[in-house]
């Protein structure tokens, strides 16, 4: 079905390699030279895992089944650790994007600001428009001065269509743009969203309200609702999950910026805390810089 979202990454090494050096690198390194996992060595390794951006409770568990053992060695840690990353990522669910054919397939993207939600909802209408979709962009965002026009770029970089309104209601272009699709018989609807409004109260109302306009006027076409991570914000990325799954309900994660990040280990911490799967990664800022995910091509780059 989508060649796009079954292709290989192949620079994906490349891009993880910071990731790769913080998270493994350093911990392989300082460990598995040792003789046995003494309190010296546990928190050493603790250390490195939380700097890596793995966030501390994760970091202490995997530490904490180190101590008091005699299974795994030192010079077995780096196996270990790819066990565990791995099983911690099969566990927070399925990295294929939902879709389904002849149907109406919308995608909520949401994200506080600049962390890349409408370059990401440029980059996914040129790739459905390549798997030849009909693909409408709904500019929910119509709170920044710029944003659609930006979106208006992007749409027609892609060849998709766009509903925009200056200065309505996001919900109501919303409800537009599910009235259209329902005359016009599109196949995918993608929903871009504001990152920051007033205030933090003021962007979960509007994030919820159109929800529950997706969820009234197109019940079950609802296929993602997405959460836009910058690879770059480590840790901060968990408590932006936490607001937003509490607010909408998410689905799944988008990656974004993970050329050149050294913190890309949010991946593993938003498995582990949120059960939440990464979907699609961003590795740049042109059209084709967009990526699906896999947990198992993700964990054979950063341990090589
Ligand atoms: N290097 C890199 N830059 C990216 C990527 N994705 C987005 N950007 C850049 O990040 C900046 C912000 O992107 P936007 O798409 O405007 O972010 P946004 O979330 O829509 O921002 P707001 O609408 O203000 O909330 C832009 O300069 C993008 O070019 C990526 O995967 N890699
Ligand atoms: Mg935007």
């Amino acid at each position: 079905m989508f060649g796009f979202f079954k292709d290989k990454f192949n620079n994906l090494k490349e891009t993880v390699s910071n990731t790769a050096q913080a998270l493994v690198g350093n911990v392989v390194n300082s460990v598995s030279q040792e003789e046995e996992f003494s309190q010296f060595v546990l928190d050493d390794m603790e250390d490195m895992l939380i700097s890596a951006d793995l966030g501390v409770n994760y970091a202490s568990e995997l530490v904490d089944k180190l101590r008091n053992q005699t299974k795994v060695k030192p010079s077995e840690v780096k196996n270990y650790l790819k066990q565990e990353f791995l099983k911690t990522l099969n566990e927070a669910g399925d990295n294929n994007i939902n879709y389904v054919d002849d149907a109406l397939n919308i995608y909520f993207i949401c994200g506080v600001n600049g962390v890349g939600k409408t370059t990401l909802i440029g980059k996914l209408a040129y790739k459905f428009k390549n798997e030849g979709k009909k693909v409408l962009i709904a500019a929910g965002d119509t709170f920044r001065a710029a944003a659609e026009e930006q979106l208006d770029i992007w749409s027609k970089r892609a060849g998709a269509d766009i509903i925009r309104r200056d200065k309505a209601d996001p919900a109501s272009v919303v409800f537009e743009a599910i009235d259209k699709t329902q005359k016009e018989q599109f196949d995918v609807i993608l929903v871009d969203t504001a990152g920051r409004l007033q205030n933090k109260f003021n962007l979960m109302e509007e994030l919820k309200k159109i929800k529950s306009v997706i969820e009234k006027k197109a019940p079950d076409a609802l296929r993602e609702c997405m959460l836009v991570l910058d690879a770059n914000t480590g840790q901060n990325g968990l408590q932006q999950a936490k607001v937003f799954m509490e607010a909408v309900n998410l689905t799944s994660v988008a990656l974004t910026k993970l050329d050149g990040s050294a913190k890309g280990a949010i991946v593993l911490a938003v498995a582990k805390e949120m059960k939440l799967p990464v979907k699609l990664i961003g590795v740049g800022e042109k059209m084709e810089d967009l990526k699906s995910f896999s947990s198992q091509d993700f964990i054979e780059a950063i341990f090589e």
